[in-house]
């Protein structure tokens, strides 16, 4: 039988602007749309952040993510992933009430504390529809995007108490050495999803290199008791996907971590990034996973 890998698709996230694409989800319905198309194509696990409609910044308050959620329970049987990473401009206590008010089967929960620059992207975009946008990517030229010890077991056991399991998200090999001492005090438990972020200024690169580094850590820390995932920022995201299944991993799409479908190409939807990686799973010989395969394979609450 064909080994099955679960595609996450990530649908609007807190990195990318308004103005930089006209099919970012904003709006409620534009993100529960977004989500309904990426199931359909093939995602077991959707990873949601919501958005103010009016202008499109990043907003964690429960009423801003309760409309989408609704919707997307009713329409699909997908994995439904809310972040506790909310965007780098907000406290943990912010960060994490969507996923403590919602008690998802699965919440991201980030493994430490880094730069985090999105400012290059101002090289690229010129011109932002609403004020907010500017000066939230030109801070990041001295902002930290803070997730200290306290702070992940703060979001680690507030949600556990809920039975949500976590996406752990991994920047850089040390995170996944903090990963291994929550691991040894007990406060997280396997089966792991390491979700490894590749490309971002700040963390690990996109070289194959750093792809085998991360897994080759991975599997001496946590051996079998963990799924691997990757994530490749921007123009990185398909070729770390096809790298990353062909060695035995998991993959994570979405308009979060890429604007794109090709080069100097805008992804119409997120439903098209899927529909990419699938065929790159499918043209390896393997399988998708359905979200109950995803379910059993993480030992998800259901
Ligand atoms: N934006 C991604 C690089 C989170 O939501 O917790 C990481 C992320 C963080 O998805
Ligand atoms: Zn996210």
């Amino acid at each position: 039988m064909a080994r099955k890998v679960i595609i996450t698709c990530a649908v609007t996230g807190a990195i990318h602007t308004p103005s930089m694409s006209p099919h970012l989800p904003i709006t409620p319905e534009e993100i529960a749309e977004a989500a309904i198309g990426a199931a359909e194509a093939g995602a077991a696990i959707v990873h949601l952040h919501a958005r103010d409609p009016k202008n499109g910044k990043p907003d964690q308050s429960p009423e801003a993510f309760a409309p989408f959620l609704q919707v997307v329970k009713q329409r699909t049987n997908c994995v439904i992933n809310i972040t506790t990473g909310g965007a780098p401009t907000m406290l943990v206590e912010e960060r994490v009430r969507p996923a403590a008010h919602f008690k998802p089967e699965v919440a991201s929960l980030n493994m430490g504390s880094m730069n985090f620059g999105l400012y290059p992207m101002l090289n690229r975009f010129k011109e932002f529809k609403y004020d907010w946008e500017q000066p939230y990517l030109e801070g990041s030229r001295d902002r930290i995007f803070r997730n200290t010890f306290a702070d992940i077991e703060y979001i680690l056991t507030t949600c556990s108490e809920n039975g949500t399991r976590f996406e752990i998200e991994c920047y850089d090999i040390g995170h996944l050495y903090t990963l291994a001492h929550f691991v040894d005090r007990g406060v997280i438990k396997p089966p792991l999803f390491v979700q490894s972020v590749f490309g971002l200024l700040g963390g690990i690169g996109p070289h194959p290199e750093d792809v085998a580094h991360m897994k080759r850590t991975a599997d001496r820390l946590f051996g079998n008791d963990y799924q691997w995932s990757v994530l490749g920022a921007g123009r990185n995201q398909l070729a770390i996907a096809a790298q990353a299944a062909a060695m035995g991993g998991n993959v994570r799409v979405g308009l979060e971590d890429s604007l794109w479908i090709g080069p100097g190409k805008l992804a119409e939807s997120n439903a098209q990034q899927v529909k990419m990686a699938r065929q790159i799973i499918e043209g390896l010989g393997l399988e998708i996973a359905t979200p109950d395969d995803a379910r059993n394979m993480l030992s998800l609450k259901g």
